[in-house]
């Protein structure tokens, strides 16, 4: 059975142009509620443990510093199918591939900046809501 709860991060680009009001809107709208959030900076170690699964991968140094150019937004959902749902809420990875209406078509500058992340999976969702609220009160 699909989990009910995945993890989302409003990336440095989309909070330097103004749009988490706009990203937390559409998410709000899509039936997802909020069960944590917290405004912050990831340091270059919480970058590099976070995507460590690309880290053989091209784009992973670039990725690194990209993500810790600017502070984030990071927060907890929850909704019936959240993982797939919230997949589809954001779009494909480049926004040039992105769906109409989905927050990386609206927001995302590129497949690098690309607005916000989404787990892909309930296991992976488990892991990245424990590792930026592990020990937390979820509400
Ligand atoms: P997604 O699950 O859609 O966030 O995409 P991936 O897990 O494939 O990639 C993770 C992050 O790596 C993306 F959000 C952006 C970055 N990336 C690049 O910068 N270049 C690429 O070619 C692919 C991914």
């Amino acid at each position: 059975m699909a989990g009910n709860r995945t993890f989302t991060m409003i990336k440095p680009d989309a909070v330097s142009a103004n749009n988490i009001g706009n990203i937390l809107a559409m998410i709000e709208k899509a039936g997802f509620r909020i069960r944590a959030m917290k405004f912050t900076r990831l340091s270059r170690v919480d970058a590099e443990t976070f995507y460590a699964v690309h880290k053989e991968r091209p784009f992973f140094g670039e990725l690194v510093d990209y993500m810790i150019s600017g502070p984030i937004v990071a927060a907890i959902l929850e909704k019936d199918n959240a993982v797939e749902d919230f997949r589809k809420l954001i779009g494909a990875t480049d926004p040039a591939e992105a769906a109409e209406g989905t927050i990386r078509k609206l927001y995302a500058k590129s497949k690098a900046e690309n607005a916000v992340h989404g787990s892909d999976s309930d296991e992976n969702a488990e892991i990245e809501c424990s590792f930026h609220f592990a020990g937390r009160e979820i509400y």
